[in-house]
């Protein structure tokens, strides 16, 4: 810690959100150690079924009725926190598929092998295996199988599930599994044209189509999503200031409502949704002139917005001064929305909008670019040491401000509210963006390994919104250094 100006507080919870996502294992054992952890069953509001099956694994597949048996032991790995398969078909795989025939007993057998307090939950059937403490100690959850489908399993230890520990068991037909499957969503980070250069002004013609498509929201999780384009965000469009533009837009023959785009960019009522409110199948155009430079958001404005926004339907257009912004090394396009589902965060199969949470801003899921994982699991920005990066950061919201904050950097320059024409603000922790609206930060990176993109509200972390930023390239100790604690088998980035 060599930033003499952090103040404790800001340590303590940046500490706090790595220890969600990425472990600090140290703190967490030495906190909970205690001299001998008892191996106890379960405590649990589950049917009290006694195991009876031998400690060894049934296949599902036999439609065996009587029994499955798993052991699963927690490790440090991935992401951060794992369960590891042990013995049989799981053996060795991290947060294994579990199966079983419906109606069976399931009998798991959780075993401490990293040190850590951890638990197994499997909230659908109400069973739960107690704390285990100490490496080496055990405890079993023993639920009945009773209905079809696609579950979650995880640790319920706070923070943990979204530190890595979580899994699927699947009950009865592997269709059902197969079923759930939609189509990844995500915008890639990386997805954006390059700059425009020092052109004169120009007719552009930019092209939109509005898809609903029933896309991955978690693992296991999926989501009737409105998009333009298929993905969340939109395209990202880079018009010169002075530019006429012409939006096309085009509303896909196989949805199933009207759709429609207001364009912050636009000087004109409703920014061009008087223009391009579309029935299924049909397609209009409309031209506006790019008078202010900036970075805006784009959204769907066919009422009742906020279902439209919070569904997908919301992107950004940067409208490039005179001559250009500075050159940097790296840009990266990243929006936040928040998603409103009928069943609680973490269920597993399609899942149902919920208009009364919307109207309640009770949003079960906040995400960056669509879906959770994003830019964690599936899409982290990369870049190099020494390099000067920016991102072009938007909330679609369409409820929540974002207190836009990358753990372990400052920003150096801030394009506040996504004013391009104003001084950019220097020396950042982080900056608000509100719904609707803009940021573009720069920084350059000086130390190589793994920062995290967040909402300083945290809680939402645990909803799902954080973003990986990998920093490759020689250690720089004249900026950063120290050795983890020993034991704590945390490797740092
Ligand atoms: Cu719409």
């Amino acid at each position: 810690m060599h930033r003499s100006s952090s103040s404790f507080i800001r340590l303590a919870v940046t500490l706090a959100a790595i220890a969600l996502v990425s472990l600090a294992a140290a703190a967490c054992s030495s906190a909970k150690a205690e001299p001998t952890q008892v191996t106890k069953p379960a405590a649990t509001s589950a049917p009290a079924i006694q195991p009876t099956a031998p400690p060894h694994v049934v296949s599902a597949d036999t439609g065996n009725q009587a029994g499955v048996t798993y052991t699963l032991e927690t490790t440090i790995g991935g992401a951060g926190f794992a369960f590891k398969g042990k013995g049989g078909d799981i053996d060795g795989k991290l947060n294994p598929d579990l199966t079983a025939a419906l109606g069976a007993t399931v009998q798991v057998t959780l075993a401490d092998g990293d040190g850590v307090q951890h638990n197994i939950a499997f909230p659908d059937f109400g069973a739960q295996a107690a704390d285990v403490v100490t490496k080496g100690a055990s405890s079993v959850a023993v639920f009945k199988a009773d209905k079809e489908g696609m579950f979650a399993y995880f640790c319920a230890i706070p923070g943990h599930r979204q530190a890595g520990m979580e899994g699927k068991l699947i009950v009865g037909s592997g269709a059902i599994a197969q079923a759930v499957q939609g189509v990844s969503v995500v915008r890639e980070p990386t997805d954006l044209p390059g700059p425009i250069g020092p052109r004169g002004p120009q007719n552009v013609k930019l092209d939109l189509e509005a898809v609903e498509v029933v896309g991955n929201l978690a693992d296991g999780t999926t989501y009737n999503y409105w998009t333009y384009d298929g993905r969340v965000p939109g395209p990202f469009f880079r018009v010169r200031v002075g530019d006429n533009v012409e939006v096309h837009m085009k509303n896909n023959a196989a949805n199933k409502n009207v759709h429609s785009t207001d364009l912050h960019a636009v000087t004109g009522p409703g920014g061009g949704a008087v223009f391009t409110q579309l029935a299924p199948g049909q397609e209009n155009s409309f031209t506006f002139k790019a008078l202010n430079p900036g970075l805006y958001v784009y959204h769907c404005a066919t009422p009742m917005v906020a279902n439209h926004i919070s569904n997908g339907m919301y992107g950004m257009i940067l409208v490039e001064p005179e001559g250009g912004l500075p050159a940097v090394d790296k840009e990266f396009y990243v929006m936040q929305g928040e998603i409103y589902t009928q069943a609680e965060m973490g269920k597993k199969g399609p899942q149902e909008f919920d208009v009364k949470k919307l109207l309640n801003e009770t949003p079960e899921y906040f995400v960056l670019n669509g879906a959770v994982g994003s830019l964690t699991a599936q899409h982290p920005l990369k870049a190099k040491v020494g390099d000067k990066v920016r991102i072009y950061y938007g909330v679609g919201g369409p409820n929540f401000t974002s207190a836009f904050h990358i753990i372990g950097e400052i920003f150096d320059r801030v394009y506040n509210l996504a004013s391009l024409t104003s001084p950019a603000q220097t020396d950042v922790q982080t900056t608000l963006v509100p719904p609707g609206g803009a940021t573009a930060v720069e920084f350059k990176l000086e130390v190589p390994g793994r920062y995290i993109l967040v909402d300083h509200a945290l809680s939402r972390l645990e909803r799902g919104l954080a973003g990986f930023l990998f920093a490759e390239g020689p250690d720089n100790p004249e900026v950063f250094k120290g050795t983890a604690p020993t034991g704590s088998g945390s490797g740092g980035h």
